[in-house]
């Protein structure tokens, strides 16, 4: 990891003003291929830690549709080291505008080639699914192991779209997007235009849990590997009473109305004034 990617202060401009980001190459190439050798391990259920993850769909073995596998972290050690990356913590703290970063839980995605509409992540709202998060500083870091375009169906995003509201659009597993463009356009009075997070291996997007995004199909002959790594401000705590109670977050922690999210379950990735702890950095290739 190059530790002199960090956003400047136009960058930070630029994700408040279009609730996004995406990175310059911060993972160099021996880095890359751990991370992919790991990868392919827990897509095929292979457990290094012998401790599951906190839950996964499809299950091992079934690559018919897109593989979503929550806390994978807890599977691997090589994967945790990226899903706890404290570079990771710090530029999203920056772009937060936040003092800490802690985990909030991890999600490794694997979208297999040509499997069609059985690969698309439907529009959503981050925050839609985690209105028991106190405040709006939550934010998603997705880390590209392998080159992504449209062709294997990249992540697009809504530029702006984080400054639209709430909008109980949240259906990441609704694989017609096209349909869902018109109902969110009626609904909101916006043009909805999408920018491709077109990212090379060892790039980073962040968006904001307002942020409108989705995928289309992977139409190439090569696999879609990434992990999204989604965070929350240090201090965050729970609000009891939303629709996201049930939030496997929630189950794990059993929180009391105004707990803070702390605790081996929310790791803390980054604080200001500490140093980074991580020591295994090296150069980007
Ligand atoms: O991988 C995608 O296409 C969407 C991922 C996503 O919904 C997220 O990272 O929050």
């Amino acid at each position: 990891m190059n530790i002199n990617n960090l956003p400047g202060k136009d960058d930070v401009s630029f994700f408040q003003e279009n609730g996004y980001w995406l990175s310059p190459k911060i993972f160099n190439d021996i880095e890359l291929r751990d991370f992919r050798e790991h990868h392919a391990k827990i897509v095929a259920g292979e457990y290094e830690t012998k401790r599951p993850p906190l839950s996964r769909d499809p299950q091992p073995g079934d690559t018919s549709r897109l593989v979503q596998v929550n806390n994978a972290y807890w599977t691997d050690a090589t994967i945790a080291k990226l899903t706890l990356h404290p570079l990771i913590g710090k530029i999203a703290a920056r772009l937060s505008g936040v003092n800490g970063i802690r985990l909030w839980h991890d999600q490794l995605l694997f979208k297999p080639p040509q499997i069609g509409k059985a690969g698309n992540i439907g529009w959503h709202q981050d925050k839609g699914y985690w209105q028991c998060i106190d405040n709006d500083n939550a934010i998603t870091a997705w880390v590209a192991l392998e080159d992504v375009n449209e062709e294997n169906g990249c992540m697009e995003v809504v530029p702006g779209s984080h400054r639209w509201g709430l909008l109980g659009e949240d259906h990441f597993y609704q694989q017609d997007v096209e349909e869902q463009i018109k109902r969110i356009e009626e609904k909101t009075g916006h043009r909805f235009t999408t920018t491709s997070c077109v990212l090379r291996a060892g790039c980073v997007s962040f968006h904001h849990c307002f942020t409108i995004h989705g995928s289309r199909a992977n139409t190439s002959g090569r696999p879609r590997i990434s992990l999204a790594i989604h965070l929350i401000a240090d201090g965050t705590r729970y609000k009891a009473g939303t629709t996201s109670d049930d939030h496997t977050s929630n189950t794990l922690l059993r929180p009391k109305d105004g707990q803070p999210y702390a605790g081996p379950y929310f790791p803390v990735l980054f604080r200001e004034d500490e140093p980074l702890a991580n020591t295994w950095m090296t150069p980007s290739s």
